[in-house]
């Protein structure tokens, strides 16, 4: 038999599990564009849904006139807040303890806010009879700046919130106020601070900036009056928390809803929250009887839903006059826009900013966050990052480089010489979380070796003289990065959104034949989860990856779990899945034994079967197995071979890893030019390299694109000044620097598989990475801080305003 023949590492190789760079099974649709994304459904009858939208980012509507809509052909229904209110559907409950209203209920907080909803036969007759309704805004003084919205005089945004002292994160101290949260220790803080040998201050600004996903968000909503039931299509990062939610704030019983998350063109953040899209389109169906379609255009989507960042973080950092910090003080103030739609976990109303302690041995610290309503659009999700992550990556990694300028130490040094040390893992870090396991020295070492760093620095001072000698307009820019990342939120007992433990779960079930389908509480955005997963189970029970189907993102058939976003998937329903697979190899044990006529304990599992201790010519195969367990009674074991797994993570993972960018600067035209960027990343014990690297990329990519152009402005008029891709910067191949990947492998002490999640790093990391490389080119003449992103313009500004220019 060919069996036989084969060594256990030929068999191994056939199962393709983990550690193996298996082709991503996705992409055989997706580059034959037969993928189904949310646009692609098209029902019998189906309608359309579009928004009008306020064109005033501060407004009272006075009246709105939806007779010339109805008129136009193709038109059949026109909602607005008033529509909705006999429902109590005309706001709605936001995922942070706000609420938002679904359509304009008296005023509009923002420019691009829905203020009616346009139902019609299709696309073009929506815009039509949205062109055709008719709003009276009076217009009201516009707060754009944060700072000013806590100014005492400033005007009231929230009206619906008069006179409320306490909100859903404690009391609120100003009428544009929302929350504080504080953490770690203030007194003893600012005391090492007043005694300290030298306290570097500064504000660190991250910028407001959007997830921009390729696909925009939308649905397909679809009651059948007939059977009740209704089913809506969108896309979910969280589909069975939308069907929850849904079921809560419709009264539909949640049996009755079924919610599926069909391919989704990327997802980065943009697509955990509920938006007044999906209602409009659930109550439309029902008025209609008939399907409705929405999907964002462009526009919509840079406009209206879910902006990241935002973070004004004034940060103190103490050290003795060798470098050793001694203390972390961070004050932000979080501009949230008009209602505070961020995507936390309820006790996070900061996400996890009390990561900002970085990779560093901080003994103390304290952070306080301070969200305030300004008239933009509402947000505050992950893009790209677990809750808020990267913006205490960018927080501490400029305030360490911004101390090294203090101490005129190098950067990389005072990193290595304040990181957390491997032997203190698990870590207790001030701001409270235990750190799971991690060896920064050792990754920094590999990192600053691969690069050359030394002899980088010399090239650097070099040029710089050159420069200084008028022989070149261009410098050289060093940007230092060492991050960790928090990632796999759970556990419960920490975690949940609107009362939902953030746990996650798998479904295994064997077939007859040995094949067999897997269905995760997850979903995939591009992620490769079909890839992935599958390895993990093959792995664990010896079935080829190749023989197993992955499912995800249909509240009908998948168990259920709190979605894909920060970097869960792995540590958490990754978890599950390997619990599940070891269910159903503990079931395989017995089976096989009694095949076996032996004792349980006499066989043990090899690569994908289980063989007889000291006997292996007797064993059976998985496939041997599988089929028994259909056709085969066993006294006192029931047939068929499946297992469902919910875990409850005990802790989070920290992922990690070391960025190093070297970018030549002109300082006549303020471009710049990647010349080399290498990433080392450390996610424990990896499933798929060749995915992870692919991860590497996007993440760095999307990095790139926010630290050096990307950004929401608006005008002091709250006019969206980048709601189009000319004015949005989105990097094509073109623009992307090449990357040079690399890893270390810590795995986490508490995962099954030792794994940690590895999507967000590369944003979280190579932000600050781009801008510590800006920063570093002009170090030598005075530069201390200045604000992403980084454009031509920025950094010629900067060029100018230390009188480089001639
Ligand atoms: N992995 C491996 N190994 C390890 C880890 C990991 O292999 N160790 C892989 C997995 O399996 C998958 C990936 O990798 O596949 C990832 O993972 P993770 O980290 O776990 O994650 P997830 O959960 O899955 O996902 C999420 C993420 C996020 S969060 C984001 S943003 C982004 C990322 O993911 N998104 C996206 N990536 C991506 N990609 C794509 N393509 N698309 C998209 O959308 Mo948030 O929070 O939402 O903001």
């Amino acid at each position: 038999m060919k069996d036989e023949v084969q060594s256990p590492e030929e068999r191994s190789a056939t199962l393709k599990g983990m550690g193996c760079s298996r082709k991503r099974v996705e992409d055989v649709r997706f580059t034959q564009g037969r993928g189904n994304y949310v646009d692609d459904i098209k029902l019998d009858g189906m309608l359309t849904g579009d928004f009008v939208r306020s064109p005033y980012a501060h407004a009272r509507v006075l009246s709105i006139d939806t007779e010339a809509a109805l008129a136009v052909p193709g038109v059949l229904a026109v909602l607005t807040a008033k529509d909705l209110e006999p429902l109590g559907l005309h706001w709605m409950p936001t995922l942070a303890g706000d609420k938002q209203m679904v359509l304009a209920d008296g005023k509009v907080l923002f420019q691009g806010q829905e203020v009616a909803y346009v139902v019609a036969t299709d696309r073009y007759a929506a815009a039509d009879g949205v062109a055709a309704v008719e709003v009276d805004y009076e217009d009201l003084p516009v707060v754009t700046d944060p700072f000013k919205a806590m100014d005492p005089d400033a005007p009231v945004l929230r009206e619906d919130l008069a006179g409320q002292t306490e909100g859903a994160h404690g009391p609120r101290r100003h009428h544009n106020h929302i929350f504080t949260w504080e953490q770690g220790d203030k007194a003893a803080t600012e005391a090492v601070l007043a005694e300290a040998d030298v306290v570097a201050e500064e504000m660190v600004y991250y910028h407001r900036t959007h997830p921009m996903p390729l696909e925009t968000c939308g649905c397909v909503a679809s009651m059948d009056k007939v059977t009740g039931k209704l089913t809506l299509w969108g896309t979910f990062q969280a589909p069975h928390a939308v069907r929850t939610v849904a079921s809560l704030i419709s009264g539909i019983a949640e049996h009755n809803i079924r919610v599926i998350s069909p391919d989704i063109g990327g997802g980065f953040g943009n697509k955990v929250g509920v938006y007044p899209g999906y209602v409009c389109s659930i109550v439309a169906s029902i008025v209609t009887g008939k399907p409705v379609k929405w999907v964002e255009s462009r526009m919509d989507n840079l406009m209206s839903t879910a902006f990241a960042r935002d973070y004004w973080m004034q940060g103190k950092i103490a050290a003795t006059k060798e470098g050793r910090i001694t203390g972390l003080w961070c004050h932000t103030t979080a501009d949230h826009g008009g209602f505070d739609a961020c995507a936390d976990p309820t006790k996070f109303p900061a996400g996890f900013m009390n990561i900002c302690t970085g990779s560093y041995d901080i003994p103390v610290a304290y952070l306080a966050v301070d969200g305030v309503y300004t008239n933009k659009a509402p947000g505050g999700v992950a893009y790209r990052c677990s809750f808020r992550v990267t913006e205490a990556a960018y927080f501490i990694e400029r305030m360490i480089e911004v101390l090294a300028i203090k101490l005129n130490m190098d950067a990389a040094e005072l990193r290595r010489i304040n990181f957390i040390r491997k032997e203190q893992f698990p870590y207790q870090s001030a701001l409270g979380w235990e750190y799971d396991s991690g060896d920064y020295h050792t990754a920094w070492e590999k990192a600053l070796n691969a690069v050359g760093y030394d002899g980088l620095r010399r090239e650097q001072a070099e040029r710089l003289e050159a420069f200084k000698r008028g022989e070149t307009r261009k410098l050289i820019g060093i940007g230092l990065t060492h991050f960790t990342e928090i990632v796999g939120a759970g556990p419960v007992k920490n975690c949940d959104i609107l009362g939902l433990g953030m746990f996650d779960s798998c479904e295994i079930r064997i077939h007859p034949t040995g094949s067999a389908i897997a269905r995760l509480g997850t979903i995939s955005q591009g992620q490769g989860h079909a890839t992935t997963f599958a390895q993990i189970i093959a792995s664990e029970i010896g079935i080829p990856a190749d023989d197993i189907t992955l499912e995800e993102g249909d509240t009908d058939t998948a168990p259920y779990g709190l979605g894909t976003y920060g970097s869960r998937s792995t540590p958490v329903a990754g978890a599950a899945t390997a619990m599940a697979a070891r269910k159903i190899r503990a079931k395989a044990q017995m089976i096989a034994a009694y095949l076996l006529e032996v004792h349980d304990d006499d066989v043990e599992f090899d690569v994908d079967r289980f063989v007889v201790k000291g006997a292996p010519e007797r064993f059976k195969t998985m496939k041997e197995i599988a089929f028994a367990s259909y056709n085969q009674a066993i006294p006192g074991v029931e047939p068929g071979l499946e297992a469902v797994s919910y875990y409850d993570p005990p802790n989070m993972t920290y992922p990690f890893g070391a960025y190093i960018c070297v970018m030549e600067i002109d300082v006549d035209t303020g471009e710049h030019a990647v010349r080399s960027f290498y990433a080392l990343d450390d996610c424990g014990t990896r499933i798929n390299p060749m995915i992870i690297e692919g991860q590497v990329h996007g993440g760095a990519t999307e990095g790139y694109a926010i630290a050096m152009g990307q950004e929401i402005a608006y005008d002091e008029m709250g006019n969206h000044k980048t709601a189009t891709l000319m004015d949005f910067f989105v990097p094509t191949a073109w623009e992307t620097p090449h990357y040079t990947t690399d890893f270390t492998v810590t795995p986490s002490p508490h995962h099954p598989i030792g794994a940690k999640g590895v999507g967000e790093s590369p944003n979280v990391g190579s932000v600050p990475c781009f801008s510590n490389a800006v920063h570093d080119a002009f170090r030598p003449f005075g530069l201390v801080q200045s604000h992403m992103p980084h454009d031509h313009w920025r950094i010629w500004k900067i060029a100018e305003d230390l009188g480089l220019h001639v």
